[in-house]
C-alpha cells in the first residue's frame, strides 16, 4: 500500500496546528504492528509532500497534483481536514463517478471559506459538484451547527449519527451502507469520529462518539466491498495527545486498510 503523508494544518483555522505533526508519528508508530486483523502483513512505500503551513493555496495545489497523477490506491496521512478538499478533486480527475464515505464528528458544512477549511471542505467538494450530494455519507455526526443542519437536509445528504447507531448498532448501520457501495469509494476518516476517551489527540473532541473497535469494524466491512479506492486519515494531532494513543490508533487503522 502506498502512503502519502501530507503534513499540513494550515486549514484548521487554529485548531488543528500540530496535526502536520501526525503524518511522521502515525508511520513511526506502523512500525509496531506487523499484520492487520486479516493477517495480512502490512507494508508499506511511504512518500512524503512538502507543504507550506503558511501557504494553504500552494499546500492545496500540490496535494491535488499529487492525487491527480496518482492512480494507483493510497492512503493519505493529515493533516487537518481540509486536505480532502484537494485531494478528492485530484482523484475525481481520474474517477468520475464515486462515493465519499466520511467518518466525522461534524459534518464539515459550513459556510463557504476561500480557500476550503476543515470546517467546510464538504460543502465546497459538493458545490463545486466535484461529488454529487447524494453520493456523500457521513458516519458518526453528533455536534452541528443550524447551518450545517439546514444543508444536511436541503441537500438530502445521508448521514448516520452516533445516537442512530447506538441505536441500531454498527453492524445494521454497516448493512444498509455496504450495499450503497455501488461505486469506487473516497474513503475519508476524521479520527474525531472515535470517542475522545480513545482519541485525546485532536483538535475538537466530541463526547458519545464511535468506540476504535465500531470503527474497525465499519473499515473492515467496507474494505470487503473491494470498492475503496483511495482514503484519507486526518485531524490526528500529536501535540494534544496522551502518550502517543491517538497516534497508535491512526496507525491501526492503516494496518487495517493496508490490503484494501
Ligand atoms: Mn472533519
Amino acid at each position: 500500500m502506498n502512503i502519502i503523508k501530507a503534513p499540513f494544518s494550515g486549514g484548521g483555522l487554529g485548531h488543528g496546528n500540530g496535526a502536520n505533526k501526525a503524518p511522521d508519528v502515525v508511520v513511526d508508530k506502523l512500525k509496531d504492528i506487523f499484520s492487520n486483523e486479516d493477517k495480512v502483513e502490512c507494508k508499506f512505500e511511504v512518500e512524503d509532500l512538502v507543504l507550506d503551513e503558511a501557504n494553504i493555496e500552494e499546500s492545496h495545489n500540490k496535494i491535488f497534483d499529487k492525487l491527480r497523477s496518482h492512480s494507483e490506491k493510497a492512503i493519505i496521512i493529515g493533516g487537518d481536514h481540509s486536505i480532502t478538499y484537494p485531494a478528492v478533486k485530484g482523484f475525481s480527475k481520474n474517477v468520475k463517478d464515486f462515493k465519499l464515505i466520511v467518518f466525522d464528528a461534524h459534518p464539515d458544512l459550513m459556510d463557504n471559506f476561500v480557500p476550503p477549511s476543515q470546517e467546510d471542505y464538504l460543502r465546497v467538494l459538493i458545490e463545486e459538484e466535484i461529488v454529487a450530494a447524494e453520493d456523500v455519507i457521513i458516519v458518526g455526526v453528533r455536534n452541528w451547527d443550524e447551518k450545517e443542519i439546514t444543508y444536511l437536509e436541503e441537500k438530502k445528504i445521508k448521514h448516520f449519527t452516533c445516537k442512530q447507531i447506538f441505536e441500531k448498532g454498527i453492524k445494521s448501520v454497516m448493512s444498509e451502507i455496504v450495499v450503497e457501495c455501488d461505486k469506487p469509494i473516497y474513503l475519508s476518516i476524521d479520527i474525531d469520529c472515535v470517542d475522545p476517551v480513545e482519541a485525546i489527540g485532536t483538535g475538537y473532541t466530541e463526547h458519545g462518539g464511535l468506540s476504535s473497535r465500531e470503527l474497525l469494524y465499519a473499515l473492515q466491512q467496507l474494505k470487503l466491498t473491494g470498492k475503496i479506492a483511495m482514503c484519507d486519515v486526518v485531524e490526528i494531532n500529536p501535540d494534544k495527545d496522551v502518550k502517543d494513543i491517538t497516534s497508535m490508533l491512526g496507525a491501526k487503522i492503516i494496518a487495517e486498510l493496508c490490503d484494501f
